[in-house]
């Protein structure tokens, strides 16, 4: 599609959608840049994009006049689709693109995509950090708090794009095309913006729909849904398992992690040679490996790079030790199943501050995975009470409601003893309280090394 003299909308003025406005006005497209938050400052929006381009910026209600205008509208991942304006734009037959579609259709060389419920970020940031390690132009963008529109005027023919991204993104992809691409895991999570478990997967998978036979799918042996999905897909599929040993693919056996290209076996590395910890990291760590075997990176590189790679801010962070009590910051532990994995990875008594914004998720697994670890269960925000109640149905008591982070970061202070730990893991997204997960787990940082 041709940008050069379109109307385009940009719904949301995020970080997404400065990105995708800059981008626009620089294909010389004429952008209205819409946010349906009345309270926006017009004068700071338009301080962060370029003064000489055709910009028009509205905010709160969106006209129906301005909606006859245009050609193209790029959606911010967090603005669902089923919005009454979105749903009347598409009627008026306007083209709907996500800001990542945006960013593909102007940006060159190479895409490799990583998509789950659980695990992109590392996953993202390691496979970044084998493709440094082997390339010159390397760009890592997405979900992970990089807008991809950001980085795509700059990229060459050479340049190769890892992209986290979430299934906000994927609902409006219409030719995002990466060479390699993964499916983590699937499990249930923004059931709120999906609303059924069938639509979330379908959207997830959607990764791979554009990818031809000489691509490659990433996918998880052991999760069923993408044991089906892999065997109905035309593009080539390699499998990573941490369970089973596989006649091609990688695979966790005895410690170690292998690859086997179908005729011979190589050993990629010892688990205990890795600093990332637990079963789901090791997963992620052959995801990302498995990616860039199927993209040509010498094995030696990839070898060198797992083995020096640590964990990513806000994934089961160490963040300090205080009278003999451990603090760990998993703020990235935004739904049941990620904050599974942070419970899991505790070795001592641990205090447990959960809660927040309510995806419509359930928390039964999330509570039977305690396993008698979680002395207290500090509770904030929205969820609580939910939380509280599913906890006592399963007879779980210790329970604490707190007012703030501030409050239940002291409450823990206050309770713990020597040898405990003290974990952040909400199980929950952080809105309603804090703008993301990012801003809350630095300000419990910033809270425990206060204390
Ligand atoms: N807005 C509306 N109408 C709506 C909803 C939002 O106008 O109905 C406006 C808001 O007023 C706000 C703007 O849209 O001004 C926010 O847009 P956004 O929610 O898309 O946020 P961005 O700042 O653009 O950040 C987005 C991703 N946010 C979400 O998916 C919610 C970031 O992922 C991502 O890092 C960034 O783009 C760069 O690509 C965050 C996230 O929480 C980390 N992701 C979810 C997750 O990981 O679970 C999917």
């Amino acid at each position: 599609m041709r940008l050069a003299g379109i109307t385009a909308l940009v719904f949301g003025a995020g970080i997404s959608g400065i990105g995708a406005a800059k981008l626009l006005l620089q294909k010389s497209a004429e952008v209205i840049l819409y946010d349906g938050n009345a309270e926006k400052k017009e004068e700071e929006l338009r301080a962060l994009l370029p003064g000489d381009g055709r910009l028009e910026i509205v905010l709160g209600a969106l006209p129906e006049a301005v909606m006859r205008r245009l050609d193209l509208v790029v959606m911010s991942p967090g603005v669902p689709c089923d919005l009454p304006e979105v749903l009347k734009m598409k009627e008026l037959g306007i083209r709907i693109w996500g800001e990542v579609e945006l960013a593909y259709a102007c940006g060159r060389g190479d895409v490799l995509a990583v998509t789950g419920t659980n695990g992109k970020t590392t996953t993202t940031s390691l496979l970044g950090a084998i493709m440094q390690a082997w390339k010159k132009e390397v760009y890592i963008v997405g979900n992970i708090g990089n807008p991809y529109t950001e980085a795509a005027p700059r990229m060459t023919d050479e340049a190769v794009t890892v992209a986290e991204i979430s299934s906000f993104q994927l609902e409006t992809i219409e030719r995002f095309a990466p060479r390699v691409s993964t499916i983590l895991n699937i499990t249930p999570d923004h059931l709120n913006r999906h609303h059924t478990m069938e639509e979330y997967i379908r959207v997830k998978e959607l990764i791979a729909s554009n990818q031809t036979a000489e691509d490659t799918c990433v996918l998880n042996y052991e999760d069923e849904i993408l044991r089906k999905f892999g065997a109905t897909l035309h593009t080539r599929v390699l499998y990573f398992s941490s369970l089973h040993r596989l006649d091609r693919g990688m695979y966790l056996e005895d410690g170690a992690i292998r690859y086997s290209d179908g005729a011979q076996v190589t050993e990629l590395c010892r688990t205990s040679e890795l600093y990332l910890l637990g079963r789901h990291n090791h997963e992620n760590v052959m995801a990302a490996a498995l990616m860039a075997i199927a993209y040509g990176v010498p094995v030696e590189v990839i070898r060198e790079t797992v083995k020096s790679f640590r964990a990513v801010e806000h994934r089961i962070e160490y963040v300090t030790e205080k009278n003999g009590v451990v603090y760990y910051n998993d703020s990235k532990g935004t739904n049941p199943d990620a904050a599974i994995k942070g419970i899991q990875a505790m070795d001592r008594p641990t205090l447990l501050i959960g809660g927040g914004y309510d995806k419509g998720s359930s928390y039964e697994e999330w509570i039977q995975s305690f396993d008698g670890k979680v002395k207290h269960l500090v509770l904030i925000g929205q969820t609580r009470e939910k939380i509280a109640e599913t906890a006592r149905a399963l007879g779980f008591t210790d329970i604490v409601f707190a007012e703030s982070l501030e409050e239940a970061v002291q409450f823990c202070a206050d309770h713990a003893q020597r040898g405990d730990a003290v974990l952040l893991s909400p199980a929950c997204a952080s809105w309603g309280m804090f703008p993301n997960y990012e801003v809350r787990g630095r300000r419990f940082k910033e809270l425990v090394n206060q204390l």
